[in-house]
This record gives structure tokens, C-alpha cells and sequence, in this order.
């Protein structure tokens, strides 16, 4: 028989309310013996006095609602009940279920029931973890769509692609003495290719889930004096960095986190670039310079009224070749410097006084379209698969690519078939049909207690 699991729902510590769920077979004794609610209508709230079930003392007044089995997310009985918010009155409660026969749930395993009981697949519980730990606008609106079921109907469509490839093989297993015609293999072999193309495409997209899943990191990158510290400021609004008219004075590289529209971003600024006797000066600049690596986006801040400096130059742009780049010409409030020069190969150039909110507020116009055209998580556009699932797939396209070469090798229709069949269980496995229990401990203990 199932055990009967609980769990509080809501963050320890005091709070206006806490909520206790209770999911398995004991919830309608627990109704009727600790809330005097013998036959309760499901989904209906009632507020009722939670009698301890060893001194019938009242441990708080509580609203509680019943789902039925097959009615509730679990698809098993559920008892919720919310009381106030001290932690003290949620462990008497949690204590009194215990002793009434209760245990406490181990992380994720209310999600873990729903999947079991057919209610989600695998890739719906998923998005409920990154929904809960969600800290963009953008992850929040890709792991709402995927609970819809917009990443399950993807791999569904791939699987019932992969299933019409099968059906067409299966069909000239009937003949085993004739070979598959050469103009049926051929369109075979397109459609397999097209299902490899779209394999591949959310695989490359997976990238983009991780860096949503961090801040995206912005760094400002530039000589000493140009003005980096200053815009940093602006940006976030109050003055964060020193700013002073000497040369050189960011040294250790500053970052703080701001939401710019839908995206996270980490700010980092950076020591200006130039070659330096001093040693502490020389270490900032390597140390910035490391962290264009990491960077989605540089803003390459010059200052506009002084000569691009070569030295700078030198230093940073053979990094640069890989990173996203907004040339950002600052001072423009100053009269412009009208040498000749090239910047690095850039996406857009903007000149604006760091000092000015409106030119800041462009600028960061400007990050936010180009987060949008980088990072696009609108899922009725794209899908954005995350890791595991692109590891699955990367396994479910080689599957792909080897039926092809089995087909162009002439060999037997049933080694073509095993192939097939190999691809398809890694798609179940994204979806869950195909599971084992050690995948689905470390997807669910990944999870937090009560959901
Ligand atoms: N007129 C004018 N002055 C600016 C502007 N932006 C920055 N400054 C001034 O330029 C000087 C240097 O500014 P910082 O923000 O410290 O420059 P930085 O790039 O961080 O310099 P380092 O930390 O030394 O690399 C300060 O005196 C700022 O007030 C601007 O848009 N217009
Ligand atoms: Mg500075």
C-alpha cells in the first residue's frame, strides 16, 4: 500500500500562512479524526479547528481541502492545509501526522507521484522545478510554456516523425526477397535527414537555455578614464563603482546583478585596459581580460573625445573575435575626436554620456534587443531544450545517422530496424515513457521539499 507522505509547502520561518500537504491513503481519516470533516467535497475550503490526535488540543485553526483520488496533481488522495505562518505550529502539526501514521515526503516526491500516476510527463515535471527556481522573466515564460506540454508535444511530433520513417521500413519487410527500391530509400533517407536537421537545431539551442539559467554576463570593457565606472552607475542607479577623473582606478573588476525586461544580467566593471608598469594595475587588466571569455555581451566603452588608443587595441581585440560586441563611444556631451580609426567588428554603435539616464536607458534598449535576437525564449518561436534532454538527443540523432548508413550499405531491413528502435528509446527517455529508477532519483531529488 502507498504510504501516506507530508510535507510544509511554504518556506520555514514566520509568515502570514503556511501550507501543509498531506497525499496518500490516510487523508480522509485525517479529515474526519483531526478536523471533524468525516465526507468532505472535494476542492471545497473549510475552515476548521486541527485537534492533536494524542491530547485533542487544538494545535491551530486551519482552512483544509480534500482531492479525490484521481482528482488531485498527485492522483492520489491530497489533504491541504493551511495554517499560520509559525514554524512552531507547523511542526506540532507535522508531528501530529506522524504520529498518525504519516511520513515526510522526500524531496520532489509529489512531482514524482504525478509523473507515475501518467498525469505529466517527464519534461512537465522539469519545468516545475525551473519554474520554482526561476529567476528571469524569460526562464519563467520558457518553463510556463513547457508545463503546457509545448517541449512534450516537440518530442512527440519527433517520435511520430521517427515512427512514419519505421512504418515505411516495416511496409517492405512484407517483401523480405526484394530489396527497398532505390526511390523509397531515397525519400527515406530525406526524411531521416530532416529529423536529424531539427535534432540538431534544439540541441545547438540547449546553450542557450544554460546561460538563461545564470545571469547572462555584460562586461564593459575599455581604456582607463572612458567613462565604464561612470555607466556602471548609471545603470544600476545609485553610485556602486569609484569614479574619478585619475586614470586607472578600477582595479579589482566590480559585478552586481540587474533585470534588464525579461533578462538577468550580471554587470561587471572592469579595470581599464593599457600597459602598465604598476603590478597591481597590470594584474586588474589581466584579470578583465579573462573574463571576456565568459561574456555574452561586451560593451566596448571609448572614450569619444580622445584618440582610439592603440595599446588597447592591441590588447583586446583578438579577443573579441568570438563575443558579441556594442561599441559604446562615450562623452559625447564633449566635443568628438575626428580621427581615423577602425573599431573591432561590432553589432552596434552607439555614442552617449554616461552621465545622461535617457542615453542609458537606450543603451540598455539596445542589450535588451539584442538578448531578445540571441536568446529568443518565446517557445511558440523555438524550443529551448536544457542539458539532459540535448545529451538524449545528440545519442537519438547518431541512432539517425546510423540507420542512414545501414540504408546506404544495403543492409538487412531488420538491423535497420534495431537501430531504429534504439533511436526512439531515447526519445521516451526525455519524455519519460522509458525510465529508470536512477534517472528519475537524481531528476527528482533535484527538487525542493513539498512540491
Ligand atoms: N563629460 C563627461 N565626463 C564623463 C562621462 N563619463 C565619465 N566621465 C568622467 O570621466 C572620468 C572617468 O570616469 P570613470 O567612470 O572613472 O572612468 P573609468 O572608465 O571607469 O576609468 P578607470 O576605472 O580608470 O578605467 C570621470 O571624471 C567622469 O566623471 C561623460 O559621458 N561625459
Ligand atoms: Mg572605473
Amino acid at each position: 500500500m502507498t504510504d501516506t507522505i507530508i510535507a510544509q509547502s511554504t518556506p520555514n520561518g514566520e509568515s502570514a500562512l503556511a501550507l501543509v500537504r498531506i497525499n496518500g491513503p490516510l487523508c480522509a481519516k485525517i479529515a474526519e479524526d483531526a478536523l471533524a470533516l468525516p465526507h468532505p467535497t472535494p476542492r471545497k475550503c473549510y475552515l476548521r479547528d486541527f485537534r492533536s490526535t494524542t491530547s485533542n488540543e487544538i494545535l491551530d485553526q486551519v482552512t483544509a481541502v480534500f482531492f479525490a483520488k484521481g482528482k488531485s496533481f498527485t492522483g492520489d488522495e491530497t489533504l491541504e492545509i493551511t495554517c499560520h505562518g509559525n514554524s512552531l505550529i507547523v511542526e506540532r502539526i507535522l508531528q501530529d501526522l506522524l504520529a498518525r501514521g504519516c511520513r515526510i515526503a522526500n524531496p520532489g516526491e509529489f512531482s514524482r507521484r504525478a509523473f507515475m500516476s501518467g498525469n505529466i510527463d517527464l519534461t512537465q515535471a522539469e519545468s516545475i522545478a525551473e519554474i520554482i527556481s526561476a529567476r528571469s522573466d524569460a526562464e519563467l515564460k520558457i518553463a510556463n510554456s513547457n508545463l503546457r506540454g509545448s517541449l512534450s508535444n516537440t518530442f512527440i511530433s519527433l517520435q511520430d516523425s521517427i515512427l512514419e520513417v519505421q512504418a515505411l521500413l516495416e511496409a517492405s519487410l512484407d517483401f523480405p526477397e526484394e530489396e527497398i527500391e532505390e526511390e523509397s530509400r531515397k525519400s527515406i533517407i530525406e526524411r531521416i535527414d530532416s529529423i536529424v536537421c531539427r535534432m540538431k537545431h534544439f540541441i545547438e539551442n540547449s546553450h542557450k537555455k544554460k546561460h538563461l539559467s545564470h545571469a547572462l554576463k555584460v562586461l564593459l570593457i575599455g581604456p582607463p578614464n572612458a567613462g565604464k565606472s561612470t555607466l556602471f552607475n548609471t545603470m544600476l542607479g545609485h553610485q556602486r563603482a569609484l569614479v574619478s577623473e585619475a586614470p586607472g582606478t578600477t582595479r579589482d573588476y566590480l559585478s552586481q546583478e540587474i533585470q534588464l525586461g525579461d533578462y538577468r544580467i550580471e554587470l561587471i566593471d572592469c579595470a581599464g585596459i593599457r600597459t602598465s608598469e604598476n603590478k597591481t594595475e597590470s594584474l586588474g587588466v589581466t584579470n578583465s581580460i579573462a573574463l571576456i571569455e565568459e561574456a555574452v555581451l561586451v560593451l566596448f566603452v571609448i572614450d569619444g573625445t580622445l584618440p582610439y588608443p592603440t595599446d588597447f587595441h592591441e590588447i583586446v581585440c583578438p579577443k573579441l573575435e568570438e563575443v558579441n560586441t556594442i561599441v559604446v563611444e562615450n562623452k559625447k556631451d564633449l566635443p568628438k575626436h575626428d580621427d581615423e580609426f577602425s573599431y573591432p567588428e561590432h553589432s552596434e554603435l552607439l555614442s552617449i554620456c554616461a552621465h545622461e539616464p535617457d542615453d542609458v536607458v537606450t543603451l540598455c534598449k539596445s542589450i535588451e534587443t539584442h538578448f531578445a535576437e540571441t536568446f529568443p525564449f518565446d517557445p511558440s518561436q523555438d524550443v529551448i531544450v536544457n542539458a539532459r534532454h540535448s545529451n538524449l538527443l545528440s545519442k537519438a540523432a547518431c541512432s539517425l545517422m546510423s540507420v542512414t548508413n545501414l540504408l546506404n550499405s544495403n543492409e538487412g531491413i531488420e538491423i535497420v530496424l534495431h537501430e531504429l528502435n534504439h533511436c526512439r528509446s531515447h526519445i521516451d527517455e526525455i519524455i519519460g515513457t522509458k525510465t529508470n529508477e536512477d534517472v528519475l532519483d537524481l531528476l527528482f531529488n533535484k527538487f525542493c521539499i513539498g512540491k
